[in-house]
């Protein structure tokens, strides 16, 4: 091992030391209510401090939406044959097409104020049409999406559509497309060809440009609804806020560059955490869609109460085989998204929480924090739980394996580096030329390698893969993804579908670790039938 590494606390010590950071302990801020369950819990109950909470956008935001200078009143033509699902998330882009099949928004970056914490002054934050997160864009699968986007920041920017396999002329990469400088616009067109849970962010200078805000969800739904009473869009993320505002982003202490920047403020849907209280009725079946957004924290959450919880859905959409997680801690790495299915199944209060990490005792323990409570309300006319019928899904399972290829990611001293350290992905950092080039179609095995203490989010753009072993071992994780952890000191191996042409960044999500070379270039050329 390198020896710079050697003394690496780990994880867990330096991210209590930002969550007692003083003046922010002292009034309570989300992640420090995280260290008391139970105040967590009862404060919930009055969670005012939580502010407008993402009930904000439920009413009537069903099927139209609001922009960051408009309002839900705002009608959107009657286009579609089957009206999405009700959702509850943040507020929704406008589609200005009247067309069936095309979903049509304006989507602008530029600086905005908003005060998240009362210890901390209004911030000077990056916000998609003067919302925090950026409105949440929904199509449905096969859908024709068209994006004006405008950069009325001061600095260039791309936006990076996480998961969607589309061209690579789209995809948000500035290794293709030229940043879009300020003043300047692009129009992003693609079809969106998977049902499922993404997002969107910059991928410029991101490990900045994400922290100060700019982030959003994006829906696609299924060709036909699945019937759940409603859908619920929980966008996590945490920041690193101080008395002065956000935390400096040009210091490269030794936990930022070994563990990406970890917040002291947790958030969801934009706002601190807990949300306001929102209830629903037994029997009832919710299907709550989660994506982790922040820098570098993976997520530990969990649904607790009178209810079934199973996945159903992940990166690539919805699963064969839905899992419980009934009870169950789960981890959400950066840059992954759960459909998590909730069946309420009798009266009572269902909870959404985030385990955080405390040191304890020289060991660490885990402290679980409310995100979102539910007041189930008795529905006596209730005669049986069901949850809903899922659609058929395209099984990979049968693909033979054409090729097998090493990732190693590891790090060095490197004085040009702004860090004193560099990370890279087969010796090399920023790689900017393919790592490998595959042939449009093959099945490849990837075997990862992780030289160091530190965890990887490893993310591969354009494509999807299953993840088979970690360390070793089945992780029982099953579904296609674009997210992989890769545990410190450990191994991965992934079977990758690379069905879709083009240059694709393949790079660590942690997105310090990105901005300090962890970065890589896969080649995808096209088959002759393209
Ligand atoms: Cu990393």
């Amino acid at each position: 091992m390198n020896p710079l590494f050697a003394a690496d606390p780990g994880r867990a010590p330096w991210l209590l030391a930002l969550l007692l950071s003083a003046s922010l302990t002292a009034s309570g801020c989300g992640a420090t209510a995280a260290g008391d369950a139970a105040s967590a819990d009862a404060g919930a109950e009055g969670a005012d401090g939580a502010g407008t909470s993402s009930d904000a956008a439920t009413g009537g935001d069903t099927s139209a939406g609001g922009t960051g200078d408009t309002t839900a009143a705002d009608a959107t033509p009657p286009k579609q044959d089957k009206p999405f699902p009700e959702l509850v998330a943040p507020k929704l882009l406008v589609d200005k097409n009247p067309a069936p099949g095309v979903v049509e928004v304006d989507l602008v970056a530029a600086v905005g104020k908003r005060k998240l914490h009362p210890d901390v002054p209004e911030l000077d934050m990056y916000l998609y049409n003067g919302e925090f997160p950026g409105p949440t864009l929904r199509a449905r699968v096969g859908d024709t999406v068209i994006v004006h986007f405008k950069n009325q920041l001061p600095e260039k920017t791309t936006v990076h559509w996480h998961g969607l396999r589309i061209s690579d002329q789209m995809d948000g990469s500035p290794r293709i497309q030229k940043p879009v400088e300020p003043g300047e616009t692009f129009t992003y067109t693609f079809v969106v060809p998977d049902a499922g849970t993404y997002w969107y962010h910059p991928h410029v200078r991101a490990n900045e440009q994400v922290e100060k805000g700019l982030y959003g969800a994006l829906i696609v739904q299924e060709a036909d609804n699945v019937a759940y009473t409603r859908e619920r869009m929980f966008v996590m993320d945490d920041m690193y806020l101080t008395k002065e505002g956000f935390g400096a982003f040009d210091t490269w202490s030794h936990p930022v560059t070994m563990h990406g920047r970890s917040g002291n403020v947790l958030l969801v849907n934009g706002e601190r955490i807990p949300l306001t209280k929102v209830s629903a009725k037994e029997g009832e079946v919710e299907r709550w869609r989660v994506v982790n957004t922040a820098n570098a924290r993976t997520m530990i959450v969990d649904v607790q109460g009178p209810v079934y919880a199973r996945i159903v859905g992940t990166d690539g959409g919805l699963l064969a085989e839905p899992y419980s997680v009934t009870g169950q801690k789960f981890k959400v790495p950066v840059g992954a998204r759960y459909d998590i299915e909730v069946l309420y199944a009798e009266k009572g209060t269902a909870t959404l929480r985030q385990h955080l990490p405390m040191a304890a005792g020289g060991g660490v323990v885990y402290k679980p924090t409310v995100m979102q409570m539910v007041t189930v309300d008795a529905d006596p006319s209730v005669q049986d739980l069901k949850t809903p019928a899922l659609p058929p899904v395209v099984s990979f399972a049968d693909r033979k394996v054409d090729r097998t290829v090493a990732l190693e990611f590891n790090a060095v001293e490197d004085p040009a580096s702004p860090a004193g350290v560099s990370w890279q992905i087969n010796g090399k950092s920023h790689w900017m030329t393919p790592i490998f080039t595959f042939a449009q179609g093959e099945t490849v095995i990837i075997d990862i390698t992780n030289k160091l203490g530190p965890e990887h989010p490893f993310h591969l753009h354009g494509q999807f893969f299953e993840i088979l072993e970690v360390n070793g071992v089945d992780p029982k994780l099953p579904g296609l993804k674009d997210t992989a952890l890769v545990p410190g000191m450990g191994t991965v191996k992934l079977r990758a579908y690379l069905d879709n042409p083009g240059m694709w960044m393949a790079h660590c999500h942690i997105l310090e670790h990105a901005e300090l070379g962890m970065m890589s270039e896969f080649k995808v050329t096209p088959s002759a039938a393209e």
